[in-house]
């Protein structure tokens, strides 16, 4: 049966990931997933944030590839594009015209408390360009134009969803409702994944060490390999323990990919050595990951199919984004 009213009320989820390198089983364990999972119970938006990735220079060819990459992983994981939005960011220009407006309604002063801006300025000291620095507010627009309820985001990004609510409640004081002021989303699945060479870093595509993150897109013998030489901790025992991080984040792995608890897990493999335990969550990876790699390079293998599939998302997105963009122009005092 068809329940409409359902349908109706179902909250509205929005969620962005840049192309700004090969997405890695951090973004899948920590975010991807319950994305995957949230379309049976929300009404979801999800998009390729190219716009966000060239705040740090991309070479042309490389970004072009990527962005069809990660729109076309977003598919093979199992996102329905007919049953939500997938679109990719640039191809609705609402996005950027909003994030002027909007950047009109942003102070300096709170801008230059975030910490993303903060990191990534030390990392690029020859690029601290202006976008950099005003990234959020293209985040803010980004949310506010699909009326989002609710926002999945890691720990990383809660700044940034606090300036979006700002934004929204300031604009809404202003010219009344015009915005829906978003919420934070903290999935019940989404597992933290730190490098597989430095357990005190977060497992992540831009890390220069390919020997530190796993890619969506790797291969068995790939994957499997990097979790042999992994890095582990003194001793011989497999527990979670905060003295034993490198075999901590492998049980967390091991445990997100099999569904098993980090008790389960410890059980398994008590008596058992590191050797055999880095091979099992190696297998256990690239089993959950062969699937998808698949379906992403039958995906990428047909330009046409993927060529209507991302007109129809950015033309599905922009019908909803044109209005909250017209509407917020209009109280400005635009003529439209
Ligand atoms: P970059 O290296 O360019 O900063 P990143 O790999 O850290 O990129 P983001 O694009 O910033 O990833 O993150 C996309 C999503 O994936 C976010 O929701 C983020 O919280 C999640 N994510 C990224 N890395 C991890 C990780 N190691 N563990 C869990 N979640 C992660
Ligand atoms: N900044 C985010 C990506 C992102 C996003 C968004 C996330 C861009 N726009 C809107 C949630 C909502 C990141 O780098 N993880």
């Amino acid at each position: 049966m068809c329940d409409t009213n359902t349908e109706a009320t179902k909250k509205k989820v929005l969620s962005c990931i840049q192309p700004s390198g090969l997405l890695t089983l951090g973004n899948y364990l920590g975010a991807l997933k319950s994305w995957v999972e949230m379309q049976n119970d929300f009404d979801c938006t999800y998009a390729v944030a190219d716009l966000h990735a060239i705040t740090v220079r991309q070479e042309p060819a490389k970004l072009r590839s990527q962005i069809y990459s990660t729109f076309a992983i977003l598919l093979a994981l199992g996102i329905d594009p007919e049953k939500n939005t997938v679109f990719i960011q640039s191809q609705v220009p609402e996005h950027a015209a909003l994030a002027w407006l909007l950047s009109c309604y942003t102070q300096f002063g709170e801008m230059s408390r975030m910490t993303q801006f903060k990191d990534k300025s030390k990392k690029h000291p020859d690029n601290i360009n202006v976008g950099l620095f005003s990234y959020p507010v293209l985040m803010a627009a980004d949310i506010l134009l699909y009326k989002s309820d609710l926002v999945p985001v890691g720990d990383d990004q809660k700044q940034h969803l606090e300036i979006a609510r700002d934004i929204a409640i300031r604009f809404n004081n202003i010219y009344g409702d015009v915005f829906t002021v978003p919420e934070a989303y903290i999935p019940k699945a989404g597992a933290r994944i730190r490098s597989l060479q430095d357990s005190s870093r977060k497992m992540s595509k831009s890390d220069d060490n390919a020997n530190a993150w796993v890619a969506i897109l790797d291969g068995r013998d790939d994957i499997i390999r990097k979790f042999k030489r992994a890095v582990t901790d003194s001793g011989s025992e497999i527990r979670i323990a905060e003295d034993k991080p490198g075999i901590s984040n492998l049980i967390t792995i091991y445990s997100a990919v099999t569904g098993k608890t980090a008790a389960e897990v410890e059980r398994e493999f008590d008596g058992r050595g590191y050797g055999e335990f880095k091979l099992a969550v190696g297998e256990a990876v690239a089993d959950e990951l062969a699937p998808v790699k698949q379906r992403h390079d039958e995906i990428i293998g047909d330009k046409k199919t993927l060529e209507r599939l991302y007109k129809a998302g950015a033309e599905k997105a922009e019908s909803v984004a044109r209005k909250t963009y017209f509407k917020a122009m209009k109280k400005v005092g635009f003529v439209l």
